[in-house]
């Protein structure tokens, strides 16, 4: 399949959004229950609602999904997937190292606490270990495009800041 990303254009946004906690060096992660992508490990998130900016749609995904609140979270960068089914979803990554709450599992995700020198990265989808660790550990900021055949990534490019 080749892609011409200069002029792709999105059909779905989401987002994701990854909390660190510096000083014990973990991420809180999930495991996701239902949605695109259960079964893995990912951050909280999903898809931006009618009238939304992608901010307030990280924030509100991880109240949902773990009754947490990411406190002054910071967009790292942006995930351009296209699936060979046609679903071209564009996808806003944010990093927050300050939040209220205690993770609580819910019917959407189990929490889990991750060492950042542990990232479960053969549980996640394919194109995390291409920039997960940059945002996280070396806080990078990347525009990520992959091309998916479902759960298969076909080809992978990103370009750091
Ligand atoms: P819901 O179905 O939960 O929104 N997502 C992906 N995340 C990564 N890291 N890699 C992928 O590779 C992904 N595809 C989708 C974005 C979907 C959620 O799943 C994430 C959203 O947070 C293809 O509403």
């Amino acid at each position: 399949m080749h892609i011409d990303w200069t002029t792709w254009q999105p059909n779905q946004r989401a987002t994701l959004m990854f909390i660190v906690d510096e000083p014990r060096r973990q991420a809180l992660l999930i495991r996701k229950k239902r949605g695109l992508g259960a079964g893995k490990i990912n951050g909280p998130g999903g898809k931006i609602d009618p009238g939304e900016t992608e901010v307030q749609c990280a924030v509100r995904e991880t109240q949902e999904e773990l009754h947490v609140t990411a406190l002054d979270p910071v967009k790292h960068g942006e995930l351009w997937f296209q699936f060979t089914d046609g679903l071209a979803m564009n996808v806003a990554v944010f990093r927050a190292t300050r939040w209220e709450g205690e993770p609580t599992e819910t019917p959407e995700a189990l929490p889990l606490w991750t060492a950042l020198d542990a990232l479960p990265l053969h549980e996640m989808w394919e194109d995390d270990r291409f920039w997960l660790r940059e945002v996280l550990v070396e806080k990078k900021h990347f525009t990520g495009r992959f091309a998916f055949d479902n759960d298969t990534m076909l080809s992978h490019e990103v370009v750091w800041k």
